[in-house]
């Protein structure tokens, strides 16, 4: 039976792959990190076929002593502080998890058994304020944020131990990738929710910041298979992971609308409060790579992927209303 460790499993792609990981007949092992409640709403479901171990991306000997004890064949490091809002505010936390956490698992796996394959959940973020589009694996980075620096570190640091141990390590550039068990700050999940809301008159506005960014937006559950692909290879390199296709802010409020029969214009106001200090205007991703050496296609459409969005957060909300009544 393999054996897989996931950093960020009680994150959306962590408790996505752990699904997936189980199906395939791995045996799961998670790291959590400790928390005054438990936050285990992605995978309480099947919480009792994981193995949860508690550790933090802060600290290194939590890190070693789980991979030693554990001995993975792979370690999927999603953990990170991913919004890229809170990077400004929490620049240096960020760069403590997001960046330096990256080298500290590494070497903790370097350390125990430097044969261990390693995925790394680098980011889209990362080409920032583009260079050229389509964006592909010979894309120059220029990040825009704390976040998407740090996110260039750790990318930098996965390519420098397989180059300098001889490691099985791999850089996953993913493009974004949403679900209905994406976290509410994001724009996705906001427009969504905010939809379903405002059809339910719950509330009957929806503040958002930049309308005109655009973004290559794909399905959680797709990209996740792509993350073990990657592993399955022989060798290690870097693959950008992504749609091909490019949706602006407002396209995306007029498709979740739409899918309640609803005109965005008649709700969603603008509000300086989510304007970011510097903005990555355009992603789309050239996946080329990924699909001719891991047979990776994505098969959820934009088109499809907000109505499973929108009618997943109907339900949640009219459940609650139900609850409450
Ligand atoms: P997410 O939902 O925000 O999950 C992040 C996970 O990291 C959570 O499980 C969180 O634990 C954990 N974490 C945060 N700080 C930690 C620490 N100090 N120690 C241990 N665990 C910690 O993110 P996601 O959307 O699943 O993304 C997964 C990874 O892919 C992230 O690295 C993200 O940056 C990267 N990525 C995401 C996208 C995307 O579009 N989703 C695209 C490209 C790259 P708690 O539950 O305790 O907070
Ligand atoms: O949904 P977002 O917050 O995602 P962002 O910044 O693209 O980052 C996500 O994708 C990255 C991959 O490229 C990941 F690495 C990262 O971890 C994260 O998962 O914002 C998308 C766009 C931005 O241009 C933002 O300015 O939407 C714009 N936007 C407009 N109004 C808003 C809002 N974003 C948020 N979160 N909230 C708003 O009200």
């Amino acid at each position: 039976m393999p054996k897989a460790l996931i950093t960020g499993i009680t994150g959306q792609d962590g408790s996505y792959l752990a699904e997936f990981l189980l199906k395939k007949g791995y045996e799961v092992i998670g790291l959590v990190r400790r928390t005054s409640t438990v936050n285990f709403e992605r995978i309480g479901h099947i919480q009792d076929d994981l193995t949860l171990v508690s550790g933090d991306m802060l600290d290194q000997t939590s890190l070693h002593n789980i991979i030693a004890d554990h001995r993975p064949d792979e370690v999927y490091n999603l953990a990170a502080q991913s919004f890229v809002g809170t990077s400004w505010e929490q620049p240096v936390f960020t760069g403590q998890v997001t960046a330096i956490g990256v080298t500290r698992i590494l070497d903790a796996i370097r350390m125990v058994d430097p044969s261990i394959r390693f995925y790394q959940a680098s980011s889209s973020e990362m080409f920032g304020k583009v260079r050229e589009v389509p964006q592909s694996e010979n894309t120059p980075f220029y990040p825009r944020s704390p976040y998407g620096v740090a996110k260039v570190y750790g990318h930098w640091i996965t390519v420098n131990y397989r180059e300098s141990y001889n490691m099985h390590a791999t850089s996953g550039i993913l493009f974004n990738h949403e679900s209905p068990r994406r976290g509410l700050e994001f724009v996705t999940r906001k427009i969504t929710d905010g939809a379903a809301r405002i059809k339910l008159e719950l509330t009957d506005k929806l503040a958002l910041g930049n309308l005109d960014a655009r973004r290559d937006w794909g399905y959680a559950k797709d990209y996740v298979r792509a993350m073990w692909l990657m592993l399955q290879q022989d060798e290690p390199d870097d693959y950008v992971v992504a749609t091909g296709e490019t949706h602006s802010v407002e396209e995306l409020c007029e498709a979740a609308f739409g899918t309640l029969n609803l005109d965005w214009h008649d709700y969603v106001v603008q509000d300086p409060r989510y304007m970011r200090p510097a903005e990555v205007d355009l992603l789309v991703g050239d996946p080329r790579k990924a699909q001719k050496k891991l047979g990776w296609e994505p098969e959820v459409t934009f088109k499809k992927l907000v109505e499973i969005m929108v009618e997943a957060d109907m339900e949640r909300l009219q459940k609650e209303i139900r609850n409450s009544e």
